[in-house]
């Protein structure tokens, strides 16, 4: 009989208030990209992913689904498969199917609701499977929850859809080592990054022609507007979508159309013509140099699979020793 078990770690709830005020009050302005998800922004996220121009998604799956043996290799008999932001738990399934060395999968989510009605449908169609719902927010977990012995099996992290690079290096580099001291010496991690490529192919993805992009990075001024007490003109605001050569990511902006004040919850922002919030930046990576990226966190590189256009690539890695890494 296999294992069903649902663990509320109690993520902290968020400080949305304090994040705004503190966000519009820099210069240039910009918001946390976490609030750009609340259920209508899930939506519009999951809406993104069936766009023509929005490769990412479409692109992990095909990779998944044709390299899914080569991933099994990798992988040990018996092994704690634990999904950082499992949402609806679509993908993993490319790894499940047919798979006989996960033996528990353990998705770990901030959104409760989702996580246990995801976590009970794949209960549901593998039934040889032990499944450990958390909810908890992975960018601070510190350790696992001990129910089903996850750590005592071979545990490895699926961290897919290129969510990593949403964090800057320094929150990355935190990301990865906070994995590396989870998994200790034997462990496994399974991520989905996207590549560098001409800037045009980029911003079409990040400006989609039927506006559906727009929408999901406006939807931020709209909840704030709704829980905040804010009072945003959405028609004063445009939706920017440019590649930072720089720093090599695609950066989304709210461009101000007119010089304006907007106020929320009784503080009041200025506004120039042209000033910018700035709402998420998406890193594309070199593989050369995200290979030299990650073994400053702990991991090397076992594989690297790609598709034909080398758009996207689900990378296996390895812990290993790392210069100034405190293992578990
Ligand atoms: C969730 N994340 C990986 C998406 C990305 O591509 O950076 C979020 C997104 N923003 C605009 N379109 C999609």
């Amino acid at each position: 009989m296999s294992l069903f078990n649902f663990v509320d770690l109690d993520p902290p709830q968020d400080r949305f208030l304090e994040d705004v005020w503190q966000g519009l009050s820099r210069k240039p302005k910009t918001l946390p990209p976490k609030y750009l998800y609340d259920s209508s922004g899930s939506q519009l996220f999951e809406r993104i992913c069936q766009l023509e121009e929005y490769y990412l998604t479409k692109t992990e799956i095909e990779i998944l689904a044709r390299h899914h043996k080569d991933i099994e290799d990798l992988l040990e008999p018996d092994t704690s498969l634990i999904e950082y932001g499992s949402g609806s738990s679509v993908k993993i399934r490319k790894l499940l199917d047919d798979n006989p060395k996960i033996s528990a999968y353990v998705p770990i989510d901030i959104s409760k609701q989702q996580l246990v009605s995801a976590a009970r449908e794949i209960a549901h169609s593998y039934q040889n499977l032990d499944v450990i719902a958390v909810c908890a927010d992975y960018t601070t977990m510190i350790r696992f929850p001990d129910f089903g012995k996850i750590m005592d099996r071979n545990p490895a992290i699926f961290f897919p859809g290129s969510t990593l690079g949403n964090l800057d290096e320094s929150e990355a580099r935190t990301l990865l080592q906070g994995c590396r001291q989870l998994l200790g010496d034997r462990g496994r991690l399974i991520l989905g990054i996207d590549l560098v490529k001409d800037p045009a192919v980029l911003e079409r993805a990040y400006s989609d022609k039927k506006g559906v992009t727009a929408a999901f990075n406006k939807n931020i001024l709209i909840r704030i507007n709704r829980e905040l007490s804010g009072n945003f003109d959405l028609h004063n605001f445009s939706h920017v979508a440019r590649f930072n050569d720089r720093f090599q990511r695609i950066e989304m902006h709210l461009i101000a159309a007119r010089p304006q004040e907007v106020t929320i919850h009784g503080r009041s922002f200025h506004f120039a013509k042209g000033e910018s919030i700035h709402t998420e930046s998406s890193y594309k990576y070199d593989l050369k140099r995200f290979e030299q990226f990650i073994l400053s966190c702990g991991f090397e590189l076992s594989a690297a699979f790609t598709d034909p256009r080398r758009y996207f690539a689900v990378c296996a890695l390895k812990a290993c020793p790392a210069v100034n890494i405190k293992t578990a």
